[in-house]
């Protein structure tokens, strides 16, 4: 294994809950087509850009609609998904990860995001973490979503670094495909149910500190 020296978090579910915004948002726009959405559903939808999340939703209702209407329901959604978000707060980043980004910064690792969402900057802002990014690719900046591995690439490419170089904190099955994809090491975030495809999997960062990862790895 090449040495480690850069990490690339994903976003939602990695760095902040805003999974559970997500699934609120979808859910009722799926409500609203009659379409039945659960917490299974969603798993699958983690990772995935906006339209592509629509469209599984959509197939899941054999529901057929122009272009112009995917265009207002995904508008609809992301209106509501930023009235979810809007109110949070640094107090919101999850268990353990500034402390992580922390010890990994003090250790010369350089930190990077690597995150389908389009509003990725602006939950970083949000939760006062975006001066800690060096680098950071969000859905506006990508042609393919997860599992293909172009969001983690650009990441490694904006560092300077090789993907053998740069480990992925993902919690999502199409982001732990997208590592393996672009040949990067991947530690799952979650449960090892979920995210077997992933180098190790923990249930997330408390008590993890930079020294503990190559033995994770091992
Ligand atoms: P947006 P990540 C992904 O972010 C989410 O996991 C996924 O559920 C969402 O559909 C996607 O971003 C697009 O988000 O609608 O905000 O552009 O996990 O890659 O950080
Ligand atoms: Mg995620």
């Amino acid at each position: 294994m090449s040495t480690l020296r850069a990490c690339l978090f994903d976003l939602d579910g990695v760095i902040v809950d805003t999974a559970k915004h997500h699934f609120v948002a979808w859910r009722r726009l799926a409500e609203e087509l009659s379409i039945p959405f659960t917490e299974e559903d969603n798993e699958g939808l983690k990772g995935l850009s906006r339209v592509d999340s629509l469209e599984v939703i959509l197939a899941k209702g054999n529901l057929v609609l122009d272009a112009q209407t995917k265009l207002q329901l995904m508008d609809k959604k992301n209106a509501h998904y930023l009235e979810l978000v809007s109110t949070m707060s640094p107090d919101e980043v999850l268990p353990g990860v500034s402390a992580f980004i922390a010890d990994a910064q003090a250790n010369g690792v350089h930190i990077g995001l690597g995150s389908s969402s389009k509003n990725a900057p602006q939950i970083l802002e949000l939760i006062g973490l975006k001066p800690a990014f060096e680098a950071i690719i969000h859905g506006n900046q990508i042609t393919l979503s997860k599992p293909d591995p172009e969001v983690f690439l650009l990441g490694a490419q904006a560092l300077g670094l090789d993907p053998s170089e740069c480990l992925v904190f993902e919690d999502a099955v199409a982001g732990v495909e997208a590592a393996r994809a672009g040949g990067f090491p991947v530690i799952g975030i979650g449960s090892p149910d979920v995210l077997g495809a992933a180098d190790a999997v923990v249930p997330g960062f408390e008590g993890l500190d930079w020294q503990a990862i190559p033995g994770l790895l091992a």
